[in-house]
Formats: structure tokens, C-alpha cells, sequence
């Protein structure tokens, strides 16, 4: 006998995959110094153990790894994907642990323009130099199993929109996230690009035109530049005032509207330090107003709970009740809707925040016909 499922997350299915676990950053340098990493494995747990609390149905990913390969190929550079894949060899070989005390891939010198002065970049020979070549901070560092977990995250993006596509309303337990992560480099605690891995599933489906709404405390740059140029895939963020002093501190400004063909398929909001749940839901109507008016069929939402009030990584103020009008207020758009997790970093309350987000969505989606009738 079927049991219904019960619970405020019944028509949920969240993805996850164990190996999301594996990608332990063990540190990161900020400032130079080195400080214990926020997006630890631990932040699985805490989310899984509250939205299979509230009924969700868990799945794991079902992606065949060369379809997935050949998704990540659409999203990001092949050489970006290479270093990511033999970072972790290349320093154990490198012999750099032994060396120096340093067991994890740490750029120290960035070829940037301030550096090159109009030369293109070379690859560098030396392993050390080569990662500044793609990590564009200190903060975001590789070690065994970083590749395996970013893989494992990308693939719970790419199940999460297929299953959106069958009416299912899906999430994905993304660990390490994505947001920050930009076709050829990669930083703010971001490898690849879960989010955007999402909307080219949702596109290739045969949806004309995807949404990305990032309602993470912090401007997904990444995300931001893989679509800047297109018209086919809208960008819109909420998040602290870059220009304010906070992270990614070079973008995220309200001028950047996209480029050519891509002009008007990008909107930034960017807040006060001390904002909270006014600013942060006029904010994202005025998101879902445009992506609604520009046609978007799908919706990803770029879910962090960072901006949360006692969040240890922004000075944004949201509360609970916050997190579930944002969730109420996506599914007004009542599209087909993978969200992705980004960000959050307060462990206690971490599971809750997102469970209020996923939540507020469930209780404004369509009632779900796919669940097996009673008896
Ligand atoms: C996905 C996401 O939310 N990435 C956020 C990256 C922003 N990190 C900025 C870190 C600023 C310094 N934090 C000090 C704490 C040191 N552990
Ligand atoms: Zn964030």
C-alpha cells in the first residue's frame, strides 16, 4: 500500500548525492590569513535533515557522466575544466604538502591586467603560478575530492531541471556552489557553474527562454558573465551592495544590463548593508516582473540563504518569514522551477532558512497531479 507523503515539503524532491560531501576546502586565505572554511560538507547534512523532516521525497542524481560532461562543455571552457580536473594531482605531485605545508591548490600571483598590460596570458609551468591562471581569489582552494564533489554538484543542478521539465517541483542539494563561478575561472567558493548548467538543461529542452534568479546574499558574477552577451537566458540578482565593500566587490553594479544581443537580459539590486525583508522582496517582484515580461518558460532560482540576519558571511537582515515570501513570490511566475542552492553559511539554521524558501514555493505551486491518488 502507497502512503501519501506528508509534511509541509511533500510535493518536494530534493537531489542530493553523497559525494557532495567529499570537497573539504580545509581553509580559507583571506587576507592572508588562513581562516577555517565557511562552506563546509557539513551544510549537506544540515539541509537534507530538515526539507526529509518536512516530507520531501530525496532522489539522487541520474545524469550519465558523458551527457554531464558534454552539459559543463556548454558552460565552461575546456581548459578551465582540465585544471579543475588535474589540479588536485598536480600539486600532490608537485610535491608542495612536503615542501612548504600546504596540502591544498592556493594561487599567490594573478595574471591580470595590471599585471599582462594588453599581453595575453601564457600558461605558466609552474603548478602555483598556473592556478591563478583560473582561481581568481585565496579563498576558494582545491584538494582531493573537490572535482568528484563539484561534479556530483553539477549533476543534482542538471537532475533537479529535468525534473522540473516532468512538472516536479525540484531542488538540488548543490555542494560546493556555483554562482561565482565564470566560464574560465572560478572563485568565491565556486567551481563550476550549477546554476547555469540548470537553464542550459531547461534550454536544450526546447524552452525558448530561461530565468536565473539569484536570491543569495552576494551578486553571482559567474553567472552573470556566462550570459551577458544572450538573449535566451535573463540574469537577475538581489544581493549587498558591492559597492558598498562586499563581495565580488567588481560587479554586481545596477549599471550592468547585459551586452549586444544580450542587452536588457540582465538586472542587478544591489542593497544597503542592514537591508532585510522590504527591500529584499520589492527587490525580487521587480526580478520576476522582468523575467516574466521578457517570456521566460523556466525558472531556476539560485538559492542561497546567506543574506540571512546572523549569516556570519553578509550584513543583510532577512528573516524566516522573509525566506518564505521569496518562495511565495517565485512561484507566482508558475513556471516549470529547478532552485539550486548557493550560499548560507549558519549551520543552526541553515536547514530552516532553506525549508522556508522551499516551503513558501509549495504552498503557492499547482497541487501536484503526478503523486498517487488515495485509495
Ligand atoms: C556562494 C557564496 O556565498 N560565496 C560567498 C563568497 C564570499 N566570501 C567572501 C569572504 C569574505 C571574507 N570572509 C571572512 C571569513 C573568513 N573565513
Ligand atoms: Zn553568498
Amino acid at each position: 500500500m502507497t502512503s501519501m507523503p506528508d509534511g509541509p515539503l511533500a510535493s518536494l524532491v530534493v537531489v542530493t548525492d553523497p559525494a557532495t560531501r567529499d570537497h573539504r576546502p580545509g581553509a580559507e586565505i583571506w587576507v592572508g590569513v588562513r581562516t577555517p572554511g565557511t562552506e563546509v560538507p557539513a551544510r549537506v547534512e544540515a539541509i537534507l535533515e530538515v526539507v526529509v523532516a518536512g516530507g520531501a521525497q530525496v532522489a539522487t542524481p541520474d545524469v550519465d557522466p558523458l551527457d554531464l560532461l558534454d552539459l559543463l562543455a556548454r558552460v565552461h571552457s575546456p581548459e578551465l575544466l582540465g585544471w579543475l580536473k588535474s589540479a588536485a594531482r598536480r600539486w600532490d605531485d608537485g610535491g608542495y604538502d612536503a615542501a612548504v605545508g600546504q596540502d591544498r591548490v592556493v594561487p599567490y600571483v594573478f595574471p591580470t591586467a595590471a599585471m599582462l598590460q594588453g599581453l595575453a596570458p601564457r600558461p605558466a609551468a609552474a603548478t602555483h603560478a598556473e592556478a591563478g591562471r583560473f582561481c581568481y581569489d585565496t579563498m576558494t582552494l582545491i584538494g582531493p575530492g573537490t572535482w568528484e564533489a563539484a561534479l556530483a554538484s553539477a549533476a543534482t543542478a542538471a537532475s533537479a531541471a529535468r525534473l522540473a521539465l516532468t512538472g516536479r517541483l525540484a531542488y538540488a542539494l548543490a555542494r560546493p556552489p556555483g554562482h561565482h563561478a565564470a566560464r574560465d575561472g572560478f572563485g568565491g567558493s565556486c567551481y563550476l557553474n550549477n546554476a547555469a548548467v540548470a537553464a542550459t538543461v531547461m534550454r536544450e529542452a526546447g524552452l525558448g527562454r530561461v530565468a536565473i534568479i539569484d536570491i543569495d546574499a552576494h551578486h553571482g558574477n559567474g553567472t552573470q558573465a556566462i550570459f551577458y552577451h544572450r538573449s535566451d537566458v535573463f540574469y537577475g540578482s538581489v544581493h549587498v551592495d558591492p559597492g558598498r565593500g562586499w563581495f565580488p566587490h567588481f560587479m554586481g553594479f545596477a549599471d550592468e544590463t547585459g551586452e549586444g544581443a544580450g542587452r536588457g537580459w540582465n538586472r542587478n539590486i544591489p542593497l544597503a548593508p542592514g537591508s532585510g525583508d522590504d527591500a529584499f522582496l520589492v527587490g525580487l517582484a521587480q526580478l520576476c516582473n522582468e523575467a516574466s515580461a521578457l517570456g521566460a518558460e523556466g525558472l531556476v532560482v539560485s538559492l542561497g540563504v546567506d543574506a540571512a540576519e546572523g549569516d556570519p558571511e553578509s550584513p543583510l537582515r532577512v528573516s524566516r518569514e522573509g525566506f518564505a515570501g521569496m518562495g511565495r513570490v517565485l512561484a507566482e511566475l508558475g513556471l516549470p522551477t529547478a532552485l539550486v542552492q548557493e550560499g548560507g553559511y549558519h549551520l543552526d539554521t541553515l536547514g530552516h532558512l532553506v525549508a522556508e524558501v522551499l516551503g513558501g514555493f509549495a504552498t503557492r505551486m499547482p497541487p501536484p497531479a503526478y503523486l498517487p491518488s488515495p485509495p
